[in-house]
């Protein structure tokens, strides 16, 4: 049985008690000069008031640029890869690795004493060519295996992943997006999930997507359903983010802070990923007062990240969304944050690690079964006679990656029941519905021509097993 997530967040952010006590010292003694709650002169600072973190995105190639890197340095304490943890980044071809521009990034970060929000591990955009062209069970191994392969390599220096970023269709579906990963099966985000959550347990697994930020939108319901279906079902998910990137065509919403609640009382935390927002001088303010302000307003929602230094860093750089200017000026937004979260009541409760034996009280009880851990019942007969043959797609120190070939024999099988051997343990089975260590055919996949084949993965813990039997039948 999978511990809950809160007994597995083993990465608290960096000094907050440590900070938020030097605050208050500093307060009391220079109490005459500045009110006891107005202590922070840096984003970072006034964010640790409450316990929060403040991040930006970083560009490796623009850490040699001085003006910029004082600023990232002094103001934020949580660093995003703007692109260099992506899977075309880091998996150019297949199963060659290239960390060189992440480790740039997370390796500025560790020297400077920041954490790591890693970005992203499974996404349909930005994907390298070879896995463009992929579909169907090849692409659902690639992607669990870059997911356990990227997760393992970053292993313990990650604060919080996004894991699957952007699944969701823009417009009134409330539906998933079309991407050659959704062809795979639906079931490829909680794949993810559990793939990462085996490859780097004391990671906050976070969902992150855009045009989230307002309740009433079916995209965010969409999201919202798929969030409390997780829990129920103990899918491993501790997190959702909000990217929040606004602009006159998308605002932000007056019910902002309810979609952080609605969230957040799914008990997971909430962070805002990708923040910047459009426009200039105080009605800009304005709005990065409330955003500021509406997270504040949630105990969890622990951190808030802006996408880009200044404005000539931004994606968006015509829409000068951030809170410096090219010159690396403070603009009015900046001061309007800063003061926002120096208001915050240092009494805040903290809004991660709750405490350990006593769930989050806002978690609904699992009213439906873990999917893994279906009830005992008697599986349904199968006919005809099968094989089954495992490879090992992947090995890595503590794991590996298994595929399992089914083949029918002279008539074809209307379903199949392979049994692994007893030392496998599987945690991560995707293509086929595990119950002890036995694993059959999902709903799709259970016909199987007579001489013909199809295939099922899991993720094993331990070494690879050599020459393992397996039944079928
Ligand atoms: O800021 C990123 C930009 O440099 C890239 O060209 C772009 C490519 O897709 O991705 C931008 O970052 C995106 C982030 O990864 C996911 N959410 C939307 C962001 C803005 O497009």
């Amino acid at each position: 049985m999978t511990p809950p997530p809160q007994l597995r967040r083993g990465r608290p952010l960096v000094a907050r008690g440590a900070s938020a006590l030097a605050i208050v010292a500093l307060a009391v003694t220079t109490a005459a000069a500045i009110p006891a709650q107005a202590a922070g002169s840096t984003l970072q600072e006034a964010a640790a008031q409450s316990g929060r973190y403040f991040g930006t995105a970083i560009a490796a190639g623009r850490l040699s640029d001085s003006t910029y890197s004082t600023i990232a340095n002094r103001e934020f304490n949580m660093i995003t890869a703007e692109n260099e943890m992506k899977m075309d980044a880091t998996e150019p071809n297949q199963n060659q690795f290239n960390y060189s521009q992440g480790d740039r990034i997370l390796n500025w970060a560790k020297q400077n004493g920041k954490q790591v929000r890693g970005h992203a591990l499974a996404w349909y955009s930005q994907q390298p060519e070879w896995m463009k062209r992929m579909e169907g069970p090849s692409l659902r191994s690639a992607m669990v295996n870059h997911v356990t392969q990227v997760a393992t390599h970053y292993k313990g220096q990650i604060y919080a992943w996004d894991v699957v970023n952007e699944a969701f269709a823009d417009g009134s579906s409330g539906g998933r997006r079309d991407s050659n990963l959704e062809r795979t099966g639906s079931d490829w985000i909680e794949v993810a999930f559990r793939a990462a959550r085996a490859a780097d347990p004391g990671a906050i697994l976070c969902y992150n997507d855009y045009n989230i930020d307002d309740w009433s939108h079916a995209k965010t319901q969409g999201v919202y359903r798929m969030v409390r279906d997780f829990k129920q079902r103990g899918v491993p998910i501790d997190c959702v983010g909000l990217q929040s990137h606004f602009n006159p065509q998308s605002p932000v919403p007056a019910n902002y802070q309810t979609t952080i609640e609605s969230f957040a009382a799914l008990g997971v935390d909430v962070q805002i990923t990708e923040l910047d927002i459009e426009g200039s001088g105080s009605a800009q303010a304005e709005n990065f007062r409330k955003v500021t302000q509406a997270c504040l307003n949630v105990a969890r929602c622990t951190g808030i990240t802006v996408w880009g230094v200044r404005d000539t860093d931004s994606w968006r750089a015509s829409g000068t969304p951030l809170l410096f200017d090219g010159n690396g000026n403070k603009k009015q937004a900046y001061t309007s944050v800063l003061n926002t979260l120096n208001a915050a009541s240092p009494t805040t409760p903290p809004p991660t690690t709750p405490p350990p034996t006593t769930p989050p009280p806002t978690t609904p009880p699992p009213t439906t079964p873990p999917p893994t851990t279906p009830p005992p019942t008697t599986p349904p007969p199968v006919t005809g006679s099968c094989s089954a043959a495992l490879t090992i797609a992947n090995a890595w120190p503590g794991g590996y990656q298994g595929t399992v070939t089914v083949t029918a024999g002279s008539s074809s099988l209307n379903g199949w029941r392979v049994t692994l051997p007893g030392d496998v343990s599987t945690n991560n089975v995707w293509n086929g519905v595990v119950s002890g260590n036995v694993v059959s055919n999902a709903p799709y996949n259970g016909s199987v021509g007579a001489g013909q084949s199809t295939t099922f993965g899991f993720i094993g813990q331990g070494s690879a097993p050599s020459g393992a039997t397996l039944t079928c039948g």
